[in-house]
């Protein structure tokens, strides 16, 4: 098969020698699927401009006719997040579960309002430690061969699954990666949402509901998890995750910041937009952020030596060193990575670092070049 989907490639090349391949017209009339097998296949993919903010930033509906959600087909992958789950069984992401960063951006502010700047950066963050920067694709779920060939270890390229470089601990539905499942939706998890949801939100998830919820997960893995480590970029994201259901998962007519249990579970457990659903009103970030923060604030830290030992890390990035917060997943994340990238390797890298320094967007906080600068 991989011969055939070979000659397939070859054979368009060879057919089209005035486009630059691989245009997305030159494969055109190709069925999805036999495209989905190609795409990742193809060497060096010039990874596309990053998309910027939506024209029209109002509430529509998403979940409309050409976005219908449909049961999983053999060898779609979906991951850790319920957001990026869903836009792909609604088809605004490839239903094969594999993306490329400029995919994921158009899908994130077009089907649910995600502000430009933060769809950027998360997209080029998780694609630098979990995606192929050479053929450009990114597993939303796990490690699969359709993203293509693997550039040498320690570099990874595991999709979103992959622990400690993105997904990480103390997740309001999965479980730790200690306990040998870090990104499938937990029934147990999910009742204790729902829990929090009726003793502090009047039976809705809220921010105070989501304030309380991070400090509770964050106590669980202190008290059980012997690896447990909540520092950046975790910190920062375990936090963020806690508001997207309330930013980005109540329809954008209603709007008032209480999510209803079932249109929750909808999303995390069957990947799934309520009929009818409509987008949030204006394009939304880590909104409410500060609000779950201050519920029960509390350092970057570890357990050290076992359970019940939490101890700060002060060479973490913390909110009011947020730059650190870029400048060591560069530098350590993505370095311990690809420590001595070749050619083809360190100019992918270098653009992808260029779009994720850019979706920063902190001018005083200054660029790190692991790979030099052209
Ligand atoms: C822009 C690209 C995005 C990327 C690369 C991304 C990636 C991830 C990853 C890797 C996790 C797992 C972290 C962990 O809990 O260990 C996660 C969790 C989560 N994501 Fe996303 N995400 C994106 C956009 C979104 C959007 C648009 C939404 C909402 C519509 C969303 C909602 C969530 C939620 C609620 C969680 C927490 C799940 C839980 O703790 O059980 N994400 N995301
Ligand atoms: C939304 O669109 C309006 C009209 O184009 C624009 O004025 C506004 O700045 C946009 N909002 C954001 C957050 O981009
Ligand atoms: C779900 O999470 C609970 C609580 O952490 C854990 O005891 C249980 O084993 C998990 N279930 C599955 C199926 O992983
Ligand atoms: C969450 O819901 C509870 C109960 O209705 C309410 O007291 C609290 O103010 C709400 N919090 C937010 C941020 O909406
Ligand atoms: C954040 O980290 C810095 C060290 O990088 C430390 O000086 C500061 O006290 C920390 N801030 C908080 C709020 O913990
Ligand atoms: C990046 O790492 C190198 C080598 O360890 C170090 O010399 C440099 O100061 C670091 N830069 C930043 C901004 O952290
Ligand atoms: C490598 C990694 O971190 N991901 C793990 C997530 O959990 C599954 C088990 O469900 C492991 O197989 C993966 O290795």
């Amino acid at each position: 098969m991989v011969n055939f989907v070979n000659f397939i490639v070859l054979a368009l090349a060879l057919a089209s020698p005035a486009t630059a391949f691989p245009a997305h017209g030159s494969l055109a009339g190709l069925p999805r699927d036999v495209l989905e097998r190609i795409i990742p296949t193809l060497q060096l993919r010039h990874p596309g401009s990053p998309p910027g903010p939506l024209k029209f930033n109002g509430t529509k509906l998403v979940n409309d006719e050409q976005h219908p959600w449909k049961a999983l087909r053999d060898g779609d992958t979906r991951g850790p997040c319920p957001g990026l789950n869903t836009l792909a069984s609604h088809g605004w992401l490839p239903r094969s579960g594999i993306a490329t960063p400029v995919q994921i951006i158009n899908a994130v502010q077009e089907g649910f309002n995600m502000e430009n700047s933060l769809a950027r950066f998360l997209a080029y963050a998780a694609h630098l430690v979990d995606g192929n920067l050479i053929t450009d694709q990114l597993s939303i779920g796990g490690k699969t061969s359709k993203t293509g060939p693997d550039p040498p270890p320690p570099a990874t390229v595991g999709g979103l699954d992959t622990h400690a470089v993105f997904e990480g601990d103390a997740s309001l539905t999965r479980g730790d990666f200690f306990f040998g499942d870090n990104h499938s939706f937990n029934e147990t998890l999910f009742d204790k949402l729902a829990a929090f949801s009726n003793k502090y939100g009047a039976g809705k998830y809220n921010y105070t509901v989501a304030g309380e919820l991070r400090w509770q997960r964050i106590q669980d893995s202190i008290a059980t998890n012997p690896t447990f480590s909540f520092v950046s970029p975790r910190y920062f994201t375990a936090y963020a995750e806690t508001t997207f259901p309330v930013n980005f998962f109540i329809d954008g007519r209603q709007g008032d910041g209480q999510l209803d249990l079932d249109v929750a579970r909808g999303f995390f457990q069957n990947m799934r937009m309520p009929d009818d659903f409509h987008r949030a009103s204006q394009p939304m970030s880590g909104d409410g952020e500060d609000i779950v923060v201050n519920v029960h604030p509390i350092p970057p830290g570890r357990n050290v030596g076992g359970v019940n030992n939490y101890v700060p890390d002060p060479t973490s990035a913390n909110f009011t060193t947020t730059c650190l917060l870029y400048q060591n997943f560069v530098n350590q994340t993505i370095r311990g990575l690809y420590p001595k990238p070749a050619e083809a390797l360190v100019k992918a890298l270098n653009t992808n670092l260029d779009f994720l320094y850019e979706a920063f967007g902190d001018a005083t906080c200054a660029q790190v070049f692991p790979y030099g600068q052209d």
